[in-house]
């Protein structure tokens, strides 16, 4: 998938419009009695979550731990899974519990999921958790250009919107199975909502009075903007252009207090401002004008001007965080789940608020935009005048300033510290792999061992995110990228004393271990989110923590010094994230038939790490080791 989204969309061809659907909401279970019966008919035709089994879970994860951990630290973790695992003991217990858990949920991962990885997760959302999107460079370079390709936008994204509405959304299939399409309704009309301890998620695409409104951000101001015509339709390109026009006209100062900067605070602090911010009662209607909106736009301010080669990069930034409180940060609402982002310049991009949805939806959510801004107009607007899109305004008392310039301050700091690298490696794409009968995503992934492996003289813990949406409700788990297989490749590969058929060798068997690990985590049979289960229930039942998830062994294998993602899009896009640890990186990678886009990120705090360094050694890694399978003759592999 990845390879599902979209390329399925189309390639699969068994696509068809389905009346699936309505949605379960996030972190509320399907309730018999809230979603019609088609849509229940297409969630019980999906298999559930399975818990696998403790032994292989077990056996497997002493395999993952084997290339990351030293000899001794192994040692003892057999031991303890030893322990863990022994007839009668705790591991058999919270096994069953899981097992009950399945029994009487839809899926017994994915509420605690979300819990766990988004909504008690207290890092900012922007760099830590928020993905940027950014679309290829469009060609319009000042303002009225920024207006008219932002009208086209909106009116895409309404028209994907109305196949949800109608319920003739395609169902995508994966491997002739069919896939779990509840994302798709999470995602517009939805808003984060920042608590004190944890945050929480509200959807309102399906309460009794739908919003017909998105909001748009100009200069830091907010505006809200209804999208519909009296009688239903939604507003044409030429219309919201003058809703645009409207807008721009009324904001054009330039110094106004960004209230937004208020969402790329640590959700902790953000918690209290936000509830000293809305005792206001304006406000408070203003918040939730935002919260409730189909979407957020940004018309966005200049960014600094960069070369011709770093400017994917500053785009990329643009889309991640905005470049800090003297550019764009302030021009957005980081919790709301979609973002769209036009810049005056022609760039253009999307943020998005990952608790309700992984990238896929959104991405297919892009392209059918992207494939939209590039046809011709054909309705005609009906000659009505539109009413004047509102102005939200905010009461800022000094509390809030005060929250605010902190806010400015430490995503200043964020900003300074992300770094950014995005690149186009342009020598082949999924061409070369797949020519050499490879999984072009497992022989990317060893090419990125191969890279690091480089660079540091050791293997790291590797996170690659595998879909479970062939299960009902299903979210993501680990495909863990560093294998005994990639060790011993990325050992061999620069040594002199190895032949190129033993080197050719040991990457055809690397290639291939990634792949069977992709079908074991697709499949529901990775290790990940089986031991955050057992680890989870552990707590909810008041057990002393069982010593496995005590282990300084355990910690290594969770420490992902590489994040990845493969992200596929039909749009020549590239999506970026950031590290989730401190002297770690993010990966995300867009592979094309005949080109890779990759964004690497880093902190600058981290002496260790260096996102052009990467970038640069995945690209030498490609290159070497498509060089070495071009040396060595057919006949040998
Ligand atoms: N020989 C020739 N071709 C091969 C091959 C082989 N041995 N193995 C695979 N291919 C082909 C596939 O048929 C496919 O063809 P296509 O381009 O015509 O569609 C293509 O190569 C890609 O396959 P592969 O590279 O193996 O990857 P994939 O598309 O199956 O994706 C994952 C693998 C892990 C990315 C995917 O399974 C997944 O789970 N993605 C989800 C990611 C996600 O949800 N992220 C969430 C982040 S928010
Ligand atoms: C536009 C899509 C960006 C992809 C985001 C992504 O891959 O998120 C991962 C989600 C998951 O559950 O694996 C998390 N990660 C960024 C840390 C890899």
């Amino acid at each position: 998938m990845w390879g599902i989204c979209s390329r399925a969309m189309v390639k699969v061809g068994m696509a068809k419009p389905c009346g699936l659907v309505k949605p379960c909401h996030l972190v509320k279970p399907v309730s018999a009695t809230r979603v019609s019966g088609r849509y229940l008919t297409h969630q019980r035709g999906l298999p559930a979550l399975p818990v696998p089994p403790l032994q292989q879970t077990c056996e497997r994860y002493i395999s993952a731990l084997e290339p990351i951990v030293e000899v001794d630290e192994l040692k003892h973790t057999k031991e303890l899974l030893a322990e863990f695992q022994k007839a009668g003991g705790v591991g058999e217990r919270l096994q069953r519990g899981l097992e009950k858990r399945a029994s009487k949920t839809d899926n017994w991962l994915s509420e605690w999921w979300v819990q766990v990885a988004y909504l008690t997760y207290r890092l900012p959302v922007v760099v830590h958790s928020s993905p940027g999107l950014v679309l290829p460079r469009m060609n319009f370079r000042d303002k009225q250009g920024q207006i008219r390709f932002a009208a086209k936008l909106i009116a895409g994204v309404l028209d994907f919107k109305t196949m949800i509405d109608n319920e003739t959304l395609p169902v995508e299939y994966l491997g002739g199975k069919p896939l779990c399409m509840n994302q798709y309704y999470e995602v517009l009309s939805s808003c984060r909502i920042p608590g004190l301890k944890k945050d929480s998620v509200v959807n309102h695409a399906k309460s009794s009075r739908p919003p017909k409104h998105i909001t748009v951000v100009h200069n830091f101001q907010f505006f809200v903007l209804d999208v519909y015509n009296s009688d239903g339709t939604p507003l044409t390109s030429d219309q919201l252009c003058v809703q645009l026009d409207r807008i721009c006209s009324s904001s054009q100062q330039t110094n106004m207090v960004p209230v937004g900067i208020l969402t790329t605070q640590h959700r902790d602090l953000w918690g209290k401002a936000y509830l000293n911010l809305i005792k206001d009662k304006t406000n408070k209607q203003s918040v939730s004008a935002i919260q409730r909106s189909i979407f957020t736009l940004c018309l966005d301010g200049a960014m600094p001007q960069v070369s011709e080669e770093t400017c994917r990069s500053t785009a990329a930034v643009q889309m991640l965080h905005g470049g800090g409180s003297q550019w764009n940060s302030g021009n957005r609402w980081f919790d709301k789940t979609l973002q769209f982002i036009v810049g005056e310049d022609g760039t253009c991009g999307a943020n998005y608020e990952h608790a309700p949805a992984e990238g896929p939806p959104i991405v297919a959510l892009i392209d059918h935009v992207v494939e939209y801004t590039r046809k011709p107009e054909m309705t005609r607007s009906p000659m009505v005048p539109l009413p004047m899109p509102q102005k939200l305004h905010f009461n800022i008392t000094p509390e809030i300033k005060k929250d605010i310039e902190e806010a400015k301050q430490d995503m200043n700091i964020l900003a300074g510290d992300l770094d950014i690298r995005v690149t186009v490696f342009g020598h082949f794409g999924k061409d070369v792999p797949k020519s050499h009968k490879m999984s072009p995503d497992a022989f990317i992934q060893v090419a990125l061992q191969l890279a690091y492996y480089r660079m540091y003289q050791h293997c790291c813990a590797t996170y690659e995110s595998a879909s479970l949406r062939m299960f009902r409700l299903g979210r993501t788990d680990t495909i863990r990228s560093a294998s005994n297989a990639s060790a011993a490749f990325v050992k061999a590969f620069d040594d002199p004393n190895r032949q190129n058929t033993e080197k050719v060798d040991l990457m055809a068997k690397a290639v291939a271990a990634h792949r069977s690990y992709t079908n074991m985590a697709i499949s529901g049979q990775a290790i990940d989110r089986h031991l955050l289960g057992l680890k989870l229930l552990a707590l909810e039942e008041n057990l002393s923590m069982p010593e496995i998830f005590t282990d300084p062994a355990f910690a290594k294998a969770l420490h992902y010094r590489l994040s990845t993602s493969q992200v596929p899009s039909k749009a020549d896009c590239v999506m970026c994230f950031g590290p989730v640890v401190p002297n770690g990186y993010g990966v995300c990678y867009n592979p094309m038939e005949d080109h890779i886009n990759f964004a690497v990120s880093s902190f600058n705090t981290c002496k260790e790490t260096d996102a052009s360094q990467l970038a640069q050694a995945v690209e030498n890694a490609l290159l070497d080791m498509r060089t070495v399978l071009d040396q060595t003759p057919r006949a040998k592999l």
